[in-house]
């Protein structure tokens, strides 16, 4: 459709279930998800609706989710008995697994690094949900959250720079937001209330991050700087806010 919401257009015209679809970073591939031939897939098809295509054959397949480069999906199969991240190329050639473990992977959503030279993913291989780094060819998994709490079941959201992750855990008795480096050092409680904080949000200059708590008794909308500090309540509604966007 176009911006203003007219010449809205029903691309998939599919009797099955079509939903998940993710756009390719030059806007003209769409992929997603359908049951259309009796169990999730992924499919492919042109910002027209046209040329459409399956992607993957084997077992259950689904979120898919496009390299910032738009040369890459990244997806989640269980082909193999149980859940993995797997890539392949835009066409469905070069499907490879990545992660390759017994344990549950993919939980959720599973996030490319805005410079595309990794991927973040929740798996319990470890007992209990953690959030990983691994560079997107698959190597080098690294367990960034580390901690008995369960993480990567809320938000997590990368740093514009690359170099940290924002996520909730409520290793302290309640949720709060944490950054971590990409490579697991520097892991730091940023919210530091004994209330819900939740949802976070970086400015697009990394330096600000917006979240949600409920510390006055209502979800309200704050922001702090990107080491914690600085919190400021931004909305006073005392009704439900939530999903704050930055503007540019
Ligand atoms: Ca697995
Ligand atoms: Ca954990
Ligand atoms: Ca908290």
């Amino acid at each position: 459709m176009n911006a203003d919401g007219s010449g809205q257009r029903n691309l998939t015209r599919s009797e099955g279930q079509d939903f998940s679809p993710s756009m390719s970073p030059d806007g003209q591939w769409i992929t997603f998800v359908s049951k259309r031939d009796g169990h999730r897939e992924i499919y492919r098809m042109d910002r027209e609706g046209r040329r459409q295509s399956r992607l993957t054959a084997a077992g259950d397949n689904w979120n898919p989710n496009w390299s910032p480069d738009g040369r890459k999906v990244a997806f989640v199969s269980n082909r193999d008995g149980n859940n993995e991240i797997y890539l392949m190329s835009p066409d469905g050639t070069e499907q490879k697994d990545l992660t390759k473990n017994p344990a549950e992977d993919g939980r959720g959503s599973h996030s490319w690094s805005p410079d595309g030279t990794k991927i973040a993913w929740v798996t319990n291989r470890d007992g209990n949900w953690e959030i990983y780094v691994m560079n997107a060819d698959g190597s080098k998994p690294i367990n960034v959250t580390n901690s008995p709490g369960e993480e990567g079941i809320g938000m997590f959201v990368w740093s514009p720079d690359s170099k940290q992750i924002a996520f909730i855990s409520s290793r302290d008795n309640n949720e709060e937001v944490y950054i971590v480096n990409a490579d697991g050092t520097g892991s730091l409680n940023l919210s530091r209330n004994p209330a819900m904080d939740d949802v976070p949000l970086w400015s697009p200059d990394g330096r600000a991050m917006a979240f949600v708590s409920n510390r006055t008794g209502f979800d309200e909308i704050y922001v702090m700087d990107a080491d914690g500090r600085h919190q400021v309540q931004l909305t006073f509604t005392k009704t439900r806010e939530d999903y704050p966007r930055w503007q540019p």
